[in-house]
């Protein structure tokens, strides 16, 4: 059954591109950093036919990836958003065509990518979910805990999101935080669908410890070494019983095509912006699931803009892992769109209302917004 995955045209009048500054409910600590603040770039796409909604999911500082916040907002007000606007009429799908000449950037793309199409799917009262293939209408909902202060701390943390009924835990290690907090996670909750995520925090040398990771049953280890070692990956995917899961090395849908023939991976984490889009997000769906690859959903600590995306995107049936899609409060006191996430009996509703699906809250966005620039045609 072909999925449509068109939408038609729209007329770009301009482009909003605000800096927010969002307090998280709790530090973030991952191998690269601790955040406290998301700082995140949201865009409004000002078309003829009504508004559309994206965000630029880059950090501050380019610690996960060599994107990061002020840069994606030079490359966007100088470069992407005035190459749209050159253009009469645009089709979400050829956003990322009419941008392929500027080098990377991908967080910068999508960002702009989802606008387009939000705006393009508003005016067609059609939702994002049933554009891009969604088959279910509610999705399992993982948690990403961060580095705590100790094992135990960890160990509490992990327990209170039990609680809340998260469906799948997924902890961050490091060198020296890595087996003892796992085993500690394992020893006080037994066989929870549990998975760990280096974030390129090892090298081969570091073979000996991964391996010991296999006593502990897990789903998956995430992106272990360097976002450029697909050798290296593929190497130490012989030495472990653990799947290996790449996210950083997967930057468009040629590098899992890649990556797999490599074997340098055996699941897929998706995260539209990391490959330039939702409608890249797809492809990698779709090759993935023709070779039989399983995929989740990742996370970058989104508003719930990109929280509404990642569960539409998470409703096509290749998303066989519980994704982390977790609601809104897990980062957020306060988000920008009125009906945030909520975790319902372990799993987050998707959205079902034309485009995103969900509606900014205007005060909200006020309030985070940091820096503006309006570019109008
Ligand atoms: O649930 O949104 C979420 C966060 C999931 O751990 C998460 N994201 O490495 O996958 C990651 C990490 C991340 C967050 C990476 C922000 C980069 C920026």
């Amino acid at each position: 059954m072909p999925i449509p995955r068109d939408a038609a045209s729209v007329v770009l009048e301009g482009f909003e591109l605000r800096v927010l500054h969002i307090p998280l409910v709790s530090p973030f600590t991952t191998s690269f950093g601790t955040e406290r603040v998301r700082e995140v770039i949201i865009v409004r796409a000002l078309t003829a036919d009504g508004d559309g909604w994206g965000e630029i999911v880059t950090q501050e500082a380019p610690l996960y990836s060599s994107e990061y916040t002020h840069g994606a907002w030079d490359v966007a007000l100088r470069w992407l958003c005035p190459a749209l606007l050159e253009l009469d009429a645009l089709a979400p799908a050829q956003v990322a065509e009419t941008l392929r000449p500027f080098v990377g950037h991908r967080m910068a793309k999508a960002g702009l990518e989802l606008a387009v199409l939000d705006a393009a799917l508003r005016a067609e009262d059609r939702p994002l979910s049933a554009h891009l293939g969604a088959v279910v209408d509610r999705v399992p909902s993982g948690v990403s805990v961060g580095i705590q202060e100790s094992a135990e701390s960890l160990v509490d943390a992990v327990g209170s999101y039990l609680e809340d009924g998260y469906e799948r835990i997924k902890i961050k290690i490091k060198p020296g935080r890595d087996i003892a907090d796992t085993a500690a996670v394992r020893d006080a909750f037994g066989t929870i669908p549990l998975q760990v995520d280096a974030n390129s925090a090892y090298t081969l040398a570091d073979a000996d410890t991964l391996a010991e990771l296999d006593r502990f049953d897990l789903l998956l280890i995430e992106q272990p070494l360097q976002e450029d070692d697909l050798v290296d990956h593929a190497v130490l995917a012989e030495r472990l019983s653990t799947p290996i899961c790449l996210d950083e090395s997967i930057t468009s849908a040629k590098a899992a095509a890649d990556a797999l023939a490599l074997g340098a991976t055996s699941v897929i984490n998706v995260k539209a912006g990391r490959v330039g889009g939702y409608l890249e997000a797809v492809r990698i769906h779709d090759l993935c699931r023709a070779a039989g690859v399983p995929v989740w959903c990742g996370g970058m600590l989104e508003t719930g803009i990109g929280r509404a995306a990642n569960a539409a995107l998470a409703a096509l049936p290749g998303f066989t892992l519980p994704g982390d899609i977790s609601a809104s409060g897990r980062f957020y006191a306060r988000d920008i769109v009125t009906e945030p996430a909520v975790l319902e009996d372990g799993h987050v509703r998707v959205p079902t209302g034309p485009g995103l699906g969900v509606e900014i809250d205007p005060v909200a966005l006020e309030e985070f917004t940091v820096a503006r620039e309006l570019l109008h045609r």
